[in-house]
């Protein structure tokens, strides 16, 4: 099969081109290198150091015999998505090419219109240049679970829910509510999602995925073929910012009461379950909705794994609870379906009590590293805003 992805450079992007040509598929990447470029903003960098996109290729192919092409463009520039495409005609188009950062999208009204421009523009180009060049190429959409928010109902996987409204039935999309301008983003783009497949009969598969933790999958086994490890406030998501504050000794910055649930998964399950989403595609003409976890933790279970992880490690390490910078639900129900990833045969191989020691170990020759950038830890980016704080 011949894939490309769109947002080759980024955390799962990488370690999705390196799964997939070791399945034996043909990989072309695309990226703008903006997380790049927008982490170095917010004074921060990966806690493990990654190569240049020329040198990864090189390093892909020396290390595994594995050949990737690779275009460097932006997909918000609609005619070279359209020529790339056409230049490549994939089977399949992944896209993960968005600013994947809530805490960015909060900071200030310039980020939060950049990341509302620069994802809903780009899944529109996407559906338009697959609408011109070809429908039957299906498009792999990287959702997130937060569009759902922390409803008190069970969270379907479906893209339409039966709805009762005042004695009148219909089919309504599933209710959304995103926590922050980042997370409404992706809600926007699944809408646009819906209507470009009712409209053109585009084939797709949104997928709800929860937070991904990790440092390793089965191909990265040299330090060449590392993905990229974000820690600070704004680019380093839960579990990923625990490890790193263990390294270097900081109380575990849980946010609020640290009740926040959520569905977290391992890089190396989500590469496996992103594989079999792309090798048994939607049918064609078909919207498909897959969520994507492996389990559901509350912050606190979290921390409690983290602190056992970094024990083992040799290292004590408190929890400190901080008055939530987010403006978030910190106790609630928390029960999404999942049943397409396990019914074609998604099984997880890890825990995150399994993993956790691994990933602090992992971290600890980079200490010196993530040290220089301690001061990009605690956060700063708050949802709040003086003249309305509660
Ligand atoms: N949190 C803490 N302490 C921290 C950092 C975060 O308690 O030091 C809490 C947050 O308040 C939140 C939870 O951890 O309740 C998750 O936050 P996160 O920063 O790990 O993840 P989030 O901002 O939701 O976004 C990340 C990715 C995003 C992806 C999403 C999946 O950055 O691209 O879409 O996870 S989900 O959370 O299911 O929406």
């Amino acid at each position: 099969m011949k894939v490309m992805i769109l947002g080759a450079d980024g955390y799962l992007g990488w370690p999705l081109a390196l799964r997939l040509m070791a399945k034996g598929h043909d990989v072309i990447g695309v990226d703008n290198f903006a997380t790049r470029k927008s982490v170095e903003e917010v004074g921060s960098d990966s806690a493990i150091p990654i190569l240049g996109m020329p040198d990864r290729v090189r390093a892909a192919k020396d290390i595994h015999g594995y050949k990737m092409k690779f275009h460097e463009g932006d997909i918000t520039k609609y005619e070279f998505l359209h020529k790339v495409i056409k230049e490549e005609r994939p089977d399949t188009v992944v896209h993960f090419a968005e600013q994947r950062s809530a805490p960015y999208s909060m900071i200030n009204a310039k980020h939060a219109s950049y990341t509302m421009s620069n994802n809903i523009i780009g899944t529109i180009n996407l559906v338009y240049a697959i609408m011109e060049l070809d429908p039957k190429i299906h498009v792999v959409k990287m959702a997130t679970m937060g569009e759902y928010g922390t409803p008190n109902f069970d969270i379907p996987e479906s893209a339409f829910v039966d709805a009762d409204i005042n004695g009148k039935t219909d089919r309504i999309t599933t209710p959304k509510f995103g926590g922050s301008w980042y997370h409404w983003t992706k809600v926007h783009d699944t809408n646009n999602l819906l209507f470009a497949n009712k409209v053109w009969k585009i084939t797709t598969t949104n997928i709800f995925q929860g937070p991904v933790y990790g440092t390793r999958t089965k191909e990265i086994t040299d330090e060449k073929l590392h993905s990229r490890f974000d820690f600070d406030e704004v680019w380093g998501t839960v579990v990923n910012r625990f490890c790193a504050e263990a390294v270097l000794g900081i109380p575990l910055t849980a946010y609020g009461a640290g009740g926040q649930i959520r569905g977290y998964l391992s890089l190396e399950d989500s590469m496996e379950a992103l594989n079999l989403l792309i090798e048994n595609p939607a049918q064609r003409g078909e919207h498909r909705t897959a969520n994507q976890f492996v389990e559901l933790l509350s912050i606190n279970d979290i921390a409690d794994i983290v602190k056992k992880a970094a024990k083992k490690q040799g290292i004590d390490i408190e929890v400190q609870h901080l008055d939530n910078p987010r403006v978030e639900a910190d106790r609630h129900y928390y029960n999404p379906k999942i049943k397409v990833l396990p019914d074609l045969g998604f099984k997880p191989k890890l825990k995150m009590a399994d993993l956790a020691p691994q990933l602090i170990k992992d971290l600890i020759p980079y200490r010196q590293r993530i040290e220089r950038f301690r001061d990009r830890i605690m956060p700063h980016t708050q949802w709040r805003r003086v003249e309305n704080a509660r």
